[in-house]
């Protein structure tokens, strides 16, 4: 069977998982989330290479986006506010991630897709109460080819507004949260970092990798990136659009390797530095440094900077992005 759709007794929740010879994931209709991926170590074991929770009770009053589409606009908007429009102050004064009515929490449709040959599952949302002009038309489709998953994201809406969504997995190639973050190693294929202030807010400078105090666009181990960026990563990677391949990350006790190509312009990393929480997670009480979250997007606030590209979307205008994670063994 390579597409099983089965409700989760006791729960709303209806989980979809695909397989095909090589990797196997499974997803949720709340926040269409990605919930396990379980791809092979070195010794052809496959394992679970997402953190994820154990407890559906605790899925379903997540307030960290593990594994869920964000949207209508990830990362942080100053103030709340874009033109006209008050968004929900969730993050202190501002607005994080859709508001607590964002994508990631809201119920999806779910539709098989018409081709035998495809193994693949598509999401669809009409989302008229994150607060956000709309209504905006949104399906998220996921596919396996070989050692690939593929996940496109087809959007548009009645009326004018923004929309930057996202992807907000925690990954952890060891599988099953066997290890933390520091036996992992991470090239970032970019060209700058957004500086952000205190509150995570872009600053609008923008700085070239090469003065980082640490050039990820080159293999670094996390021991070496946790001693350089001090508080962990919670950045905005400009991605060098000449090179296929945005980001590669790998890990040494399993001899997983992922790499990702996006079509967006940069991706946000969150180390999960500092987050330490009781719920479990593969196991463990979730702590700081247990995953990566890699989370392609377009800029982060870029309604606040004119300058940046935009994420405006016109009424009746169709958008995609595709993001597609490709895995190995070193
Ligand atoms: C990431 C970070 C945020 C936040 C969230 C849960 O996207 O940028 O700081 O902690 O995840």
């Amino acid at each position: 069977m390579n597409v099983s759709i089965e409700p989760v007794t006791g729960s709303p929740l209806i989980k979809v998982t695909l397989t095909n010879n090589y990797l196997s994931a499974s997803f949720y209709n709340f926040g269409a989330r990605m919930h396990q991926l379980f791809t092979p170590n070195k010794e052809g074991l496959s394992e679970n290479i997402l953190l994820s929770y154990d407890s559906v009770e605790e899925l379903l009053s997540d307030k960290s986006y593990f594994g869920a589409v964000v949207g209508p606009v990830a990362g942080r908007i100053k103030h709340a506010q874009w033109k006209d429009f008050p968004l929900e102050k969730n993050c202190g004064t501002h607005h994080i991630h859709g508001g607590s009515q964002g994508w990631s929490y809201q119920f999806w449709t779910i539709e098989l897709l018409e081709d035998p040959d495809v193994i693949g599952i598509r999401f669809h949302l009409e989302d008229s109460v994150s607060g956000y002009p709309g209504p905006i038309n949104v399906r998220v489709t996921y596919k396996l080819v070989d050692h690939s998953l593929i996940m496109t994201t087809d959007y548009q809406s009645m009326n004018p507004t923004i929309v930057n969504p996202t992807s907000h997995s925690y990954f952890n190639l060891s599988g099953e949260g066997q290890q933390d973050l520091d036996t992992h190693s991470l090239l970032v294929n970019a060209s700058h970092l957004l500086e952000t202030d205190k509150e995570t807010l872009p600053t609008g400078k923008i700085i070239p990798v090469k003065e980082l105090p640490l050039d990820v666009s080159k293999m670094q181990s996390f021991p070496a990136i946790f001693s350089s960026f001090k508080e962990g990563l919670d950045d905005c990677f400009i991605l060098n659009k000449t090179l296929p391949t945005a980001l590669t990350l790998t890990e040494q006790t399993s001899g997983r390797k992922m790499e990702i190509a996006t079509t967006n312009q940069s991706v946000v990393l969150f180390s999960t530095t500092g987050f330490d929480a009781p719920f479990l997670i593969n196991g463990k009480p979730m702590h700081s440094n247990y995953g990566l979250a890699i989370e392609p997007q377009q800029f982060p606030d870029s309604v606040h900077h004119p300058s940046w590209p935009s994420i405006e979307l016109p009424p009746l205008q169709k958008r995609q992005q595709e993001t597609i994670y490709r895995f190995s063994c070193l």
